[in-house]
């Protein structure tokens, strides 16, 4: 007899990549499911439709009834676990997880995870280059965007692989049970997504999950939060701008020169890096701390650390009109990350930063970018829903305009410029109130100054 459970299906929260990838998933192990997404058009209805026109959904506003009925409920990263609907069915007894729960549970080959404010997307984009370099067979996956970027269950379908590079977000990692990486990082942490959570210290357990029942941890040594909150037996790496320790990277100071270092032994000299800023030493050493994690070639690390030069919409140098260059910062979307693009990039040229910032403030204090500004720049364009929010915290020695759109920021940036300053895109805002997403804002910005010339 067919009990009331059997009738309980698998329901997939959320239309977007995650879960369509989820669709993908349990359609291939021949499973049934149901999607739900509060939207009315989401971004996966079209190849719903076309490549499994047989799975039923439910658009627009969400039906209880689905949500507690369910046998389990796979909810995709962009809506929160503290929804009405989805609190209630965990009530009701329902579980609740997300596609990086199910695919660390799937594979078997070791995986090497990265979560933290910023840096992840450059440091996971390094060591896949070093990866690459030593030859390994890997998939590639998790928050990241751009090309190679798949969601991590459409990494299953690829076949075996010797390892798996996962970038994860707090909230991929909110559904994830017990991942059991090979080497987890969780590289700092300061507010971001303040709109999802209580406060900071909400944000951070949920990153701290990255660490349950991982064999080696990566701590970053100038961010005590990046340090696992529960002890462990993990074997523990270490990564920092000071002098590296027993099992740590650090820099070394030999002839005037400053050298990426494990322990006492020199890897790189700084100067052969292509990307600039502290915060991207910062980053390749995290990158070399994972590798050597992973025991991976040095020569490899050599190689990848020394080619590597960024990743779009990442202080990505855009142009230069009559000395005055552009760069896309559009992934700075949160306060530190502008901070850092600010500085790395202030301590990069010989004049002034003119900065375009704004969109939607998701709750941030923007307090800490203005000694940052007083210090490397004189001019503030903001754009956006939050402008005149985020205009209250800078004082009077940063003139401060308003910009209807990006042409109009990028035209008002140029005038108030001088040969030798810098005109940075770093919103330290996400970009939903005026774009798609941030590379959309990243290309405006692109095309605005193009058009200046
Ligand atoms: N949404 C609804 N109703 C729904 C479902 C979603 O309104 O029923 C909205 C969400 O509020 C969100 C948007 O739709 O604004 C997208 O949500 P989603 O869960 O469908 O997103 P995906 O397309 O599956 O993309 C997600 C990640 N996006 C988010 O977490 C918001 C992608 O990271 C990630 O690449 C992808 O899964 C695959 O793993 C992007 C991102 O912006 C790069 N991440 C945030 C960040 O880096 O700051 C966390
Ligand atoms: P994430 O994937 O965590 O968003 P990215 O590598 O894409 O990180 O970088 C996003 C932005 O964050 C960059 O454009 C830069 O402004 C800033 N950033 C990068 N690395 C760091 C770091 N280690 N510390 C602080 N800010 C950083």
């Amino acid at each position: 007899m067919q009990t009331e459970l059997d009738d309980c299906i698998t329901v997939v929260v959320g239309l977007g990549d995650t879960g369509l990838s989820c669709v993908k998933y349990f359609s291939q192990a021949g499973e049934k499911v149901k999607v739900v997404d509060s939207r009315d058009e989401p971004p996966g209805l079209a190849a719903l439709k076309e490549l499994y026109p047989d799975v039923e959904y439910e658009l627009g506003d969400f039906n209880l009834e689905t949500f507690v009925t369910a046998k389990q409920l796979v909810v995709s990263p962009g809506l929160s676990i503290h929804s009405p609907e989805i609190e209630a069915a965990k009530k009701a007894g329902v579980v609740i997880t997300g596609d990086i729960d199910i695919f660390s549970k799937q594979v078997t080959a070791p995986i090497i995870a990265v979560t933290g404010s910023n840096g992840k997307s450059t440091v996971v984009a390094v060591l896949a280059e070093i990866l690459r370099k030593a030859g390994k067979n890997f998939g590639l996956g998790g928050n990241l965007d751009g090309d190679s970027f798949k969601p991590a269950l459409d990494l299953i379908a690829e076949g075996e692989k010797d390892l798996y590079l996962l970038e994860l977000s707090s909230f991929q990692l909110e559904t994830t049970e017990c991942l059991g990486a090979a080497v987890a990082t969780l590289l700092n942490l300061s507010a971001d997504h303040m709109d999802r959570y209580e406060g900071i210290d909400d944000y951070h357990r949920a990153k701290q999950r990255i660490f349950t029942g991982c064999k080696q941890v990566v701590i970053n040594r100038d961010d005590k939060k990046s340090y696992p909150l529960e002890a462990s037996d993990a074997a523990v790496w270490d990564f920092g701008f000071g002098r590296a320790g027993v099992n740590g990277l650090g820099l070394l100071e030999e002839g005037g020169d400053l050298y990426l270092a494990y322990q006492l032994e020199k890897i790189v000299s700084v100067s052969e890096l292509k990307i600039f800023g502290q915060h991207n030493i910062s980053n390749v050493l995290a990158a070399v701390a994972l590798a050597m994690a992973m025991a991976i070639d040095m020569n490899a690390i050599k190689a990848a650390i020394t080619e590597f030069t960024g990743l779009p919409h990442r202080c990505q140098w855009v142009e230069n009109i009559g000395g005055v260059d552009f760069y896309n910062d559009s992934k700075g979307t949160n306060v530190a990350a502008t901070v850092a693009a600010v500085e790395g990039l202030g301590e990069h040229i010989s004049g002034h930063i003119v900065l375009i910032a704004g969109g939607l403030a998701k709750g941030a204090d923007f307090s800490a970018l203005v000694p940052a500004m007083n210090k490397w720049g004189k001019v503030v364009i903001l754009i956006g829903e939050d402008a005149v929010e985020m205009a209250g915290y800078f004082d009077a020695e940063i003139q401060t305009y308003f910009a209807s759109d990006m042409q109009d920021a990028v035209r008002v940036a140029l005038q108030q410029s001088i040969a030798g300053d810098a005109v940075l895109l770093s919103p330290a805002c996400s970009s939903f109130d005026m774009f798609e997403n941030f590379q959309h804002r990243g290309f405006a910005f692109m095309k605005s100054v193009e058009t200046l010339q």
